[in-house]
């Protein structure tokens, strides 16, 4: 009776299962011929309860058909699945071309900025930082240059709306040598560093003057008598000369700075004529860089150091200036336009 009543149920499982179309119809079959509830699973549950002779033959032939059933769902579950797919969507064609993908790049103020830096990492110096708006005292007083001193009027300044009246004033720094006196105030000689950074000045702009634009310290303290401006002279000598991947001079000219003493401006001789004579150079064969000078005791002493215990020098040039001769640039105001047609150039 039980034999054939489990026949029946594998034979009715099985052709209701070939008509099965969708995964929900195929999950109600499910429930109804394996699930714990179906005829089959309640056949067995019983089996505990029948003779011993009966036991032997409806055991067997009750797992037998559960298992076939199972078989039977997880191949039609397969199918299912694979019928699922739309075979022609998902198809690959390997050969088609790719879409680019666009790509940023590097202004050309950093790519000439990363040059610096990597020249003088291997010199010896570190990269230093500071911040682009500083107290007063950083920018003008520690470094000799006091209120009411005509000094001040060398970098013309952008002062910020409501700290006039202010005791020690913030200020967009007119060049990156208010880092000096914050380095030395928490280091002690000797030190080798530079500071590339973005300064402010109050000026009308023409094709060399920017009113933000990139400047560029250098600045080396040691013991009074180790550094002198012949160390100067070669470190800017070798610096140039990898820089432009040729052999550059150095020309200093006696010139003031309140911060260093002596101090000079420095010039290269024209990388674009060799120091022949030419529009750039106007003629002269030398090109104006930047201003230097050995650190003036005054300075030493604003950042806490002893007057005649260390000797240094420190220079400064327009990063922004150098790209240009770099790339050949002939108007400064390009380099901060958002230009994209000059900036995709790069
Ligand atoms: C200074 O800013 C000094 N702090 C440099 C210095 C440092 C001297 C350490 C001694 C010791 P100056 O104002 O001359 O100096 O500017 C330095 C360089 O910045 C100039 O040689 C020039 O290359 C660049 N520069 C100055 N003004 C502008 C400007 N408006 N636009 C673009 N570049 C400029």
């Amino acid at each position: 009776m039980l034999s054939e009543k489990i026949i029946g149920i594998q034979k009715e499982g099985e052709r209701a299962l070939s008509s099965i179309k969708t995964m929900a119809e195929l999950e109600m079959w499910e429930v109804k011929y394996l699930g714990r509830k179906s005829e089959l699973s309640e056949i067995l549950k019983g089996l505990k309860d029948l003779a011993s002779e009966e036991k032997r033959v409806v055991g067997p032939l009750g797992n037998a058909a559960k298992e076939s059933l199972m078989k039977a769902f997880e191949e039609t579950k397969e199918t299912l699945f694979e019928n699922s797919i739309d075979w022609e969507r998902e198809r690959i064609d390997v050969t088609a071309p790719g879409t680019a993908v666009p790509r940023g790049h590097l202004h050309p103020i950093t790519l000439v900025e990363q040059q610096i830096e990597d020249i003088f990492v291997s010199l010896g110096f570190t990269v230093v930082d500071g911040p682009e708006v500083d107290k007063e005292w950083y920018n003008f007083d520690a470094l000799n240059i006091p209120r009411d001193h005509p000094a001040r009027d060398m970098q013309d300044t952008f002062w910020i709306k409501g700290e006039e009246k202010n005791k020690d004033r913030y200020l967009p720094r007119t060049h990156t040598s208010n880092v000096q006196v914050r380095y030395m105030e928490a280091h002690t000689p000797p030190l080798r560093i530079i500071i590339p950074g973005r300064i402010f000045r109050n000026e009308a702009t023409d094709a060399s003057h920017e009113h933000t634009f990139h400047q560029f310290e250098c600045l080396m303290v040691d013991k009074e008598g180790v550094v002198s401006v012949a160390t100067f002279k070669h470190i800017a000598e070798t610096f140039f000369s990898q820089f432009f991947g040729k052999k550059v001079r150095i020309r200093l000219r006696p010139s003031f700075f309140p911060f260093t003493e002596p101090s000079f401006e420095f010039d290269i001789n024209c990388i674009l004529c060799d120091g022949k004579g030419c529009p750039v150079c106007k003629q002269a064969g030398w090109l104006e860089i930047g201003g230097a000078g050995m650190v003036n005791q005054k300075v030493f002493e604003a950042a806490g150091y002893p007057r005649g215990k260390y000797q240094g020098f420190a220079w400064g040039f327009g990063v922004t200036r150098l790209a240009m001769m770099k790339y050949k640039i002939t108007d400064i105001r390009l380099m901060m336009s958002g230009d994209l047609r000059f900036i995709r150039q790069f």
